[in-house]
């Protein structure tokens, strides 16, 4: 009786998450590498995921209105991704845990004080945070992967110095495909079980790459040479800052480590997150998928904002001065909406608070550049206009977001070529599309198809109904 009970409640009751099972299996998996660890976590997710179909499967969500369809599906639940989850008041959180809360928990550089991107990347596939020589071992395995090929080399170094740095990252990665293990062992005929160890290799190989790439890109287009080569016994932001050639300042190395931490994922639903998801349903390998993120991210409503801001900031000045009045500030920012334009930098389509990525930047600036006259500007502008989008009474959000910051930082070390900066942003949202392009194979999210209406269906649908 006792035992068919237990049994019945062990039918009733969901598999718990591999991630909450496991939330110290960091301490006794201390030497596990990043894929041993996955590999250990996985079956507990299958199985978790089966028990939560299996009970709430049929259950809805609410129903979803003629607006949402018409309206960019904002709100509409539609997607899973376990890495981070976006609250419209708090923010985002990475596996739970704040961005204040990473700075605090994940491994830092010798000396430094903010997180390791290899840390967040462990965070963000495991829920776990990884012990110093785990994240040492991920630095090291990236620097060793970090060699291009030398056609995808010349692909970057025939394009012309106009062509934006974005289109030139989205081809050159898109280009890594050539040597991709999952399109490869895709062909070769492999079994669904072994897609995410593929998959795993891909987004290493693509995480490695990319500082390479972005040197490259920002060396060509406005250096004289070649980046400087990778230093295996460095970590990974090191490098990156070295290959735009501002390694020797180490201010600039944190800024990179916090940099990406910030901007890796903002759950699942952004465009980025979400077209590199789409892309991956097709089974596309995460260099054609991750491509297609960085063309997303290349649009002024989305990365491309922090590039706008600069602009508009720099006009602004142009405008008015560099020490202008509150009131001239007004001005111009009602003349850009008045000209139909957005602000850039503000607004969000989920947050309802100032973004906590803008806070922990501005809280970056106020440590190691306090007195600089663009970071006056940007706190300046932060006073000024929340209540004139709440005047203006359209956007749901008059706070700033991420980008709002962003560059008035990378300006004040001396990367002030604006067109620059989405590239940076790219990279770090490598962090999270790649953690999720495995968890999609390793869960075997199938291809996404959602249904379109046309407008006349729509009208027939409800032409009797109130
Ligand atoms: N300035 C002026 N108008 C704005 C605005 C802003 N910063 N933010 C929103 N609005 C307007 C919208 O354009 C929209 O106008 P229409 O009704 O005429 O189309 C109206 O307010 C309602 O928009 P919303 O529901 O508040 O915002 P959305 O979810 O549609 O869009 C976003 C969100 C981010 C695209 C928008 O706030 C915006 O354009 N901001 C400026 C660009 C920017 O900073 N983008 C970066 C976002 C972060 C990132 O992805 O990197």
């Amino acid at each position: 009786m006792a035992s068919a009970l237990r049994l019945a409640l062990r039918k009733a009751t969901p598999a718990r998450s591999a991630f909450a099972a496991t939330r110290f299996a960091s301490t006794s998996a201390k030497q596990s590498t990043l894929k041993e660890r996955l590999a250990e976590l996985i079956p507990a997710e299958i199985e978790n995921v089966k028990a939560i179909r299996a009970e709430h499967g049929q259950k809805t969500f609410g129903q979803v209105t003629v607006d949402q369809v018409y309206g960019g599906m904002r709100g509409l639940p539609a997607l899973l991704w376990d890495g981070s989850v976006l609250d419209p008041e708090e923010g985002i959180r990475f596996r739970g845990k704040t961005i204040e809360e990473c700075q605090a928990a994940l491994p830092k550089a010798p000396g430094g004080s903010e997180p390791l991107p290899e840390g967040l990347f462990w965070l963000l596939l495991t829920g776990e945070i990884p012990t110093p020589e785990q994240v040492n071992q991920l630095s090291k395995e990236w620097a060793a992967r970090a060699a291009l090929p030398e056609f995808v080399e010349e692909i970057i170094d025939r394009c012309p110095g106009t062509l934006h740095p974005m289109s030139q990252f989205s081809m050159a990665v898109t280009a890594l495909n050539h040597d991709s293990s999952f399109a490869k062992a895709y062909s070769e005929g492999i079994s669904k079980k072994e897609y995410w160890g593929h998959t795993f290799e891909d987004s290493m190989d693509l995480i490695a790459k990319l500082p390479n790439i972005a040197g490259r890109i920002y060396q060509n287009v406005y250096g004289k040479g070649k980046p400087a080569p990778i230093d295996p016994s460095k970590d990974y932001s090191w490098n990156l800052a070295h290959v735009l050639g501002f390694s020797d300042n180490e201010a600039f190395v944190e800024l990179m480590r916090l940099y990406i931490v910030i901007h890796s994922d903002h759950e699942g639903g952004n465009v980025s997150a979400h077209t590199g998801k789409l892309v991956g349903s097709a089974l596309s390998d995460p260099f054609l998928a991750f491509g297609a993120s960085l063309n997303g991210l290349a649009g002024p409503l989305h990365g491309l904002a922090n590039q706008e801001v600069l602009v508009w900031l720099r006009k602004m000045q142009d405008k008015i001065g560099s020490n202008a009045s509150d009131e001239a500030v007004k001005e111009y920012v009602w003349s850009t909406l008045k000209g139909g334009q957005v602000v850039p930098g503000y607004g969000h389509a989920v947050l309802r608070k100032t973004d906590p990525r803008y806070t922990a930047q501005r809280a970056f600036a106020l440590k190691h550049l306090p007195e600089d006259p663009l970071f006056k500007l940007v706190g300046q502008v932060y006073n000024i206009v929340p209540d004139i989008l709440l005047e203006a009474g359209k956007a749901k959000n008059p706070w700033p977001n991420v980008d709002a910051h962003s560059g008035a930082l990378l300006t004040h070390y001396g990367l002030h070529q604006m067109q620059f900066y989405t590239v940076l942003f790219g990279v770090s949202r490598a962090f999270g599309v790649a953690a999720q392009l495995i968890w999609d194979r390793a869960l075997g999210a199938p291809l996404e198809r959602p249904k379109s209406y046309s407008s006349e269906a729509i009208k027939k649908m409800f032409a009797n109904r109130k």
